[in-house]
């Protein structure tokens, strides 16, 4: 067994494992080199680039787990809402759905041959992979925000005031994407997949009721539905230094934490067999390498002798990150610890 699967399970007498979270991104010159030649989406598309973008943080800086190239939004791509992603803008849904019938004109799609590539892709990752591959997706909340939207935005007014005028219609969606999501996890684990992340990364704009209504609920279905197949699973949500409580209440592997909360206080709140994630600052990475010891020295004796802890940012890697940071993070975490 591997230190991060080791960690997840909570019996890691070792170092703990790192990775970070959009470790395989523009922040490296080798990322930008191939993204250079091909568009964002073609890179997840085609099985070959995918895995060979997704070893790359491995080659370079060691991490114990590798996290597959993908992006949460090729669920929302295969229902046909016209993806694409904008340079320096981001994700662009040219049909977001704005009314009950929008969600009911949603097409079923065969999940497992709309995203036969992120199976293909996988299956090749594993081949030359020494340690653990994660596979991951969004969380139906996150995913009805970027659906409603029609791309990223500050504050997902609108979405929240769908969710707050008609609950029932928005509910509806949720549980779409709570299935739909679930065929994808399914076939993630079938490709050989050994860890998932579920990433609810605007969760922190709900209040806590509202957290477990529409965001907590649908984690829950799915954690459940995965659950025979014994596959660890993490749930990562921006906010989770709030709502980690509530999240151990659905019994995933491990809970990622964000960068708001002291991991001690945390692991006191949520008892082992749960893991914790985290949760460094990502903008810790901007000062100098040995800053970057010194913060990372102190994450790590926080949490020394901890069986179930698994190094990892607060959230993803900048694209501005010097690379040098992420070198003097990871020596650390294999040299102190
Ligand atoms: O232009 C480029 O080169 C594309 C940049 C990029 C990359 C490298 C995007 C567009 N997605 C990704 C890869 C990606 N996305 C991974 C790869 C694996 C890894 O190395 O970690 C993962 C796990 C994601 C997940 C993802 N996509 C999330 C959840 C994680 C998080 O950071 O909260 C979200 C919200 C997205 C949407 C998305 N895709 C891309 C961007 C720039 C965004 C975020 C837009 C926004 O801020 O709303």
């Amino acid at each position: 067994m591997s230190l991060f699967l080791n960690a997840l399970a909570g019996r890691n007498h070792s170092r703990p494992p790192v990775w970070l979270m959009r470790q395989a991104g523009r922040y490296m010159p080798e990322y930008r080199a191939i993204r250079e030649k091909h568009l964002f989406l073609q890179m997840c598309h085609e099985p070959e680039l995918a895995a060979q973008v997704t070893l790359l943080p491995i080659k370079t800086f060691g991490m114990d787990a590798a996290i597959l190239f993908s992006d949460i939004l090729v669920i929302p791509e295969a229902l046909g809402v016209g993806l694409h992603f904008k340079e320096s803008v981001g994700p662009i849904i040219e049909r977001p759905l704005s009314s009950f019938a929008d969600i009911q004109n949603l097409p079923s799609i065969n999940i497992s041959e709309c995203l036969s590539y992120v199976a293909e892709a996988i299956k090749i990752c594993r081949k030359q992979l020494q340690v653990p591959l994660v596979g991951f997706c969004g969380a139906p909340f996150t995913l009805a925000c970027y659906l409603i939207e029609g791309g990223s935005s500050q504050n997902f007014k609108k979405t929240k005031k769908w969710m707050l005028k008609e609950p029932s219609s928005f509910h509806m969606l949720l549980d779409r994407l709570a299935d739909l999501t679930i065929d994808y996890l399914h076939l993630q684990v079938k490709a050989g997949i050994q860890a998932i992340q579920i990433f609810d990364s605007w969760a922190h704009i709900l209040a806590h009721s509202q957290f477990q209504e529409f965001s907590l609920a649908y984690l829950k279905k799915i954690v459940e539905a995965l659950r025979p197949t014994k596959i660890p699973i993490i749930l990562f949500c921006r906010g989770s230094s709030v709502f980690a409580p509530l999240m151990a209440q659905v019994e995933p592997s491990g809970i990622s934490l964000d960068w708001n909360c002291s991991l001690q206080d945390i692991r006191r709140a949520v008892p082992h067999p749960i893991a914790l994630q985290g949760n460094l600052d990502p903008d810790i990475l901007y000062a100098s390498p040995e800053e970057v010891q010194r913060h990372v020295s102190h994450m790590l004796k926080s949490m020394q002798g901890d069986k179930g802890y698994i190094f990892n940012l607060g959230h993803g890697i900048h694209p501005d990150t010097p690379v040098d940071s992420v070198h003097a993070l990871v020596e650390t975490i294999k040299h102190e610890a």
